[in-house]
């Protein structure tokens, strides 16, 4: 008896598929057009876990699967390799971040490599090397040129126990992404990328990706998340006059103006100064310095007790020309709208809160329809206006409108929108990341490093304390620098770019990976862009899927890239869990992939990840399951080797009972398999449902009577067939024992027959006295004496012998013996 022996199938077939470099991705043309495959690329953390092997063999079945479709496929892999755990691990071993990171590539490679990922390793990049992030340097360089790339005093989410500054995503309600402790706001020069000129390409872009009948597009969620976080706000800006000039607020609620109680300005706001009056300067003063201590999420959580102090001064509202007091609070946040807010405490609930507790007026401007005011709070639905002198009556809507166009008429306004979208804070105080390439000198100021002296590339004699600002403060050495334009000696900028910027753009870099002169050649871009399915999590929804549409449409705009956008079709892949939570170390649940590839073979570990539930849902690792997968694949190995083995395998063990299939049947089954797995893989990422149709005719083939055939024969290949992007080792295996020369990744994807996946057999019921007897299949063509004949024979061999009094005969559905 032949026996599975995974370990040496895998390692040969690995061997070969190196040798012939079947995964090069080949030149796409019009008979093979392109496929862009990509799955997001690992952070090098040490060792690939579940997860990680669930996304790329879910990418890889789309890659070998398309590769039989005719498609040029380009199924990339490489490693975002800067960023934080690294230079932890630094401060911790103490080694430098580069060899830890450089050993832990070498691991994970090799485990995508048991695997049987099948990608096109000469293009594998890394983000820490320099030939890489030369690149980061001169897209910045580009940015900085044209006005994207800016620096400003900001006020920062600082994270005192990473010592770093971080992004208003990495904050999590207030504290730390990574470390959880709560995150304070410093002030520090830094340099931001403007991607809040996009703001309304990145909502409106979202058109192009939605799904339609031609198009699998983003999941809905994924946009909706998008769409939250840039976040567009419709509404009006409106001028103030007060006597130290004019103040502009946003707001979305124009129609309320006649409700305007009072004006509140963010202690940040850069007219807070003139506005204060000398009298309330200490108390202002006292409160701004306050402020600074609190961060973003803070000072916008909902039913904090509201704190403010006044200014001194009024302004004057453009349609009524009553005069309300300035104040100054923290829950008007500077960087949003104007920074400045007309207050309406009937109809807004912080202005409520604020009003009630230092005694503001309350006026209110909206009665809701039914006359129901809300007690105690402020009512913020709809209804007609009152106390609202012209404009009483309106609708809001209405109102809205009006009041906008007379605002505008008036020169004191318009109407106006405004995102929530904030610039992108690229500057951090960190090591290992790519360095910021601007010089700052003492004569001539702040310029870009000359483009052919990039990279600037990180010093390697830096140590790792953990406590300070960045590392790159204390390499004085690498700090001085001659200046570019007088070459007196200048001041290097020590903080590195975030690291998502690597990852914003390494799509393009796959498809020109070892360009020495740009970060791609437009032209090889052109060919493979936009990614057909980017397949990655969903925890990337805001993040890296919105910072790497920025990037392209900025590359786009350089004229590297002729699409709008990056990724045609995203599928976010569940998370891999056991005993109900998310697979971590901290909790004890890590199935080992090495573990389970070292016992039961990577065909094996693929098909059980791909079984076990639809990629988009969460997947419970169990044990059993994987043993079943373990038994199925052994049970293809057996069934194969009745045809090609040697002859005791031939005798073949059937239990009795089972039902038996005709020749025709199993043909049936055969195409109707075919079109399923097929369809299933296109249409919507079914890998569950289509492993489970070649399960369904492998137990075919063993309910047909003749194994051994020409018919099962063909059968049993077509399982082989079908099973290739799944297990592909085991069906190259098998293919080659079949009497193939080649390896399955040139045999074209088998097409179903439809016309041999209609059944040409029809099935009635035998019922005696009404009750259902036998099942019969039986070919349509029967007269009605023949089938009443099969009928009868069903019975007697099921030993039921009688004489029925009446036979009921209806055509097609049943024959009824009634005695
Ligand atoms: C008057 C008003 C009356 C408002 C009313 C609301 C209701 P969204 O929808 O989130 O865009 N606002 C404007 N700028 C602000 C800032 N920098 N910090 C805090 N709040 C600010 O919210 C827009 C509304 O939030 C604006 O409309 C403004 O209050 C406030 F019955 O103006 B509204
Ligand atoms: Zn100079």
């Amino acid at each position: 008896m032949s026996i599975y022996n995974f370990k040496e199938i895998e390692s040969k077939w690995q061997q070969i598929w190196a040798d012939r470099q079947v995964d090069t991705a080949p030149q796409p043309n019009a008979d093979h057009p392109p496929y862009y495959l990509l799955v997001m690329f690992p952070y090098p953390s040490g060792n690939l876990h579940m997860g990680h092997v669930r996304n790329y063999t879910i990418g890889d079945v789309l890659a070998r699967f398309q590769r039989r479709k005719g498609r040029s496929v380009l199924h990339p892999i490489g490693w975002d390799s800067f960023g934080l755990p690294a230079e932890n691990a630094a401060i911790k071993h103490k080694t430098d971040p580069a060899t830890w990171t450089w050993k832990n590539i070498e691991t994970m490679r090799k485990q995508l490599k048991a695997l049987a990922i099948s990608y096109d390793w000469d293009r594998e990049v890394a983000t820490c090397h320099p030939d890489y992030y030369r690149w980061n340097q001169w897209l910045f360089i580009k940015m900085y040129e044209k006005g994207l790339a800016y620096r400003k005093k900001a006020p920062v989410n600082w994270c005192d126990s990473c010592v770093t500054v971080l992004a208003n995503e990495q904050v999590h309600e207030g504290r730390c992404w990574r470390c959880d402790s709560l995150v304070s706001q410093k002030e520090l020069e830094q340099w931001f990328f403007r991607i809040t000129q996009y703001a309304e390409e990145l909502l409106t872009g979202h058109t192009q990706l939605k799904k339609t009948a031609t198009q699998k597009g983003w999941p809905d969620q994924v946009l909706t998340m998008q769409n939250h976080w840039i976040g567009k706000s419709w509404g009006a800006h409106v001028d103030f006059e007060t006597d130290q000039g004019n103040l502009r607020v946003f707001t979305t609620r124009p129609d309320t103006l006649f409700g305007a109680t009072f004006m509140v300005i963010a202690p940040e706001h850069p007219q807070l100064e003139s506005l204060t009056t000398p009298e309330n300067k200490g108390a202002v003063e006292d409160y701004r310095q306050k402020a600074k201590t609190l961060t973003r999420f803070m000072r916008t959580a909902e039913n904090r007790e509201k704190t403010g102090v006044f200014t001194g001064r009024y302004a004057k509202n453009p349609l009524t020309g009553s005069l309300v007091p300035i104040w100054v609070a923290d829950y008007v946040l500077t960087d949003y709208g104007t920074g400045a807010i007309m207050a309406v405490p009937a109809h807004d609930q912080r202005d409520y809160e604020f009003a009630t507790k230092f005694n503001i007026d309350i006026n209110q401007v909206i009665a809701p329809s039914d006359g129901k005011l809300p007690s105690g709070q402020a009512y913020e639905g709809e209804g007609l206006l009152i106390n609202s002198g012209p404009y009483t009556g309106l609708t809001i809507q209405d109102a809205q409108k009006k009041m906008s166009t007379d605002l505008e008429k008036l020169n004191r306004g318009a109407a106006a929108v405004t995102y929530k979208l904030r610039d992108w804070l690229l500057s951090r105080q960190r090591y290992w990341g790519t360095p910021i390439p601007m010089v700052y000198c003492s004569k001539c100021g702040m310029m870009p490093v000359n483009e052919n002296e990039l990279p600037v590339t990180l010093p390697t004699q830096v140590e790792f304390t953990g406590i300070g600002a960045s590392p790159l403060a204390s390499a004085e050495e690498w700090i001085q620098t001659p200046c570019p334009k007088c070459h007196q000696i200048a001041r290097r900028e020590t903080d590195t770019m975030d690291t998502f910027i690597d990852s914003s753009w390494y799509y393009a870099r796959y498809t020109d990976p070892h360009n020495e002169k740009k970060p791609f050649e437009p032209e090889k871009a052109n060919q493979w862009l936009p990614v057909t399915q980017y397949v990655g999590g969903s925890e990337h929804a805001c993040m890296h899927l919105i910072y790497s549409r920025f990037f392209h449409k900025v590359l786009r705009d350089m004229g590297f890239v002729k699409c709008d956008e990056p990724f045609q079709s995203l599928l976010t892949q569940g998370m891999v869990t056991l005993g109900g939570s998310a697979m971590s170390k901290s909790k004890g649940n890590v199935v080992d992939p090495n573990d389970v590839i070292g016992r039961y073979g990577a065909d094996t570990c693929r098909l059980f990840i791909l079984f076990a539930a639809p990629p988009t849902q969460q997947l419970e690792w169990s044990d059993k399951q994987i043993e079943g997968i373990w038994r199925f694949l052994n049970r293809v190995w057996r069934l194969a080797h009745v045809f090609v083995g040697s002859d005791d395998e031939k005798a073949f063990k059937r239990t009795e009972s089972e039902e038996l299939i005709s020749a025709e049947e199993l043909i049936r089954r055969v195409h109707l398999c075919i079109h399923r797995v097929t369809r299933d893989i296109e249409d919507d990422f079914g890998f569950n449902t289509a492993i489970a149709a070649i399960m369904e005719l492998v137990n075919s083939i063993y309910l047909y009577p003749h194994l051994g055939d020409a018919v099962s024969k063909e059968a049993t290949e077509t399982v082989v067939q079908l099973l290739s992007p799944f297990a592909p080792h085991m069906a190259d295996e098998l293919w080659g024992k079949f009497g193939h020369q080649d390896s399955l990744t040139f045999v074209p994807w088998p097409k179903a027959n439809t016309q041999k996946m209609i059944s040409s057999q029809i099935e009635i019921v035998v019922q005696v006295n009404g009750k259902l007897r036998d099942k019969l299949s039986i070919s349509p063509n029967l007269k009605e004496e023949e089938v009443k004949e099969k009928a009868l024979e069903s019975l007697l061999k099921k030993g039921t012998s009688f004489a029925p009094k009446r036979v009921i005969y209806v055509p097609n559905k049943l024959v009824n013996f009634v005695g």
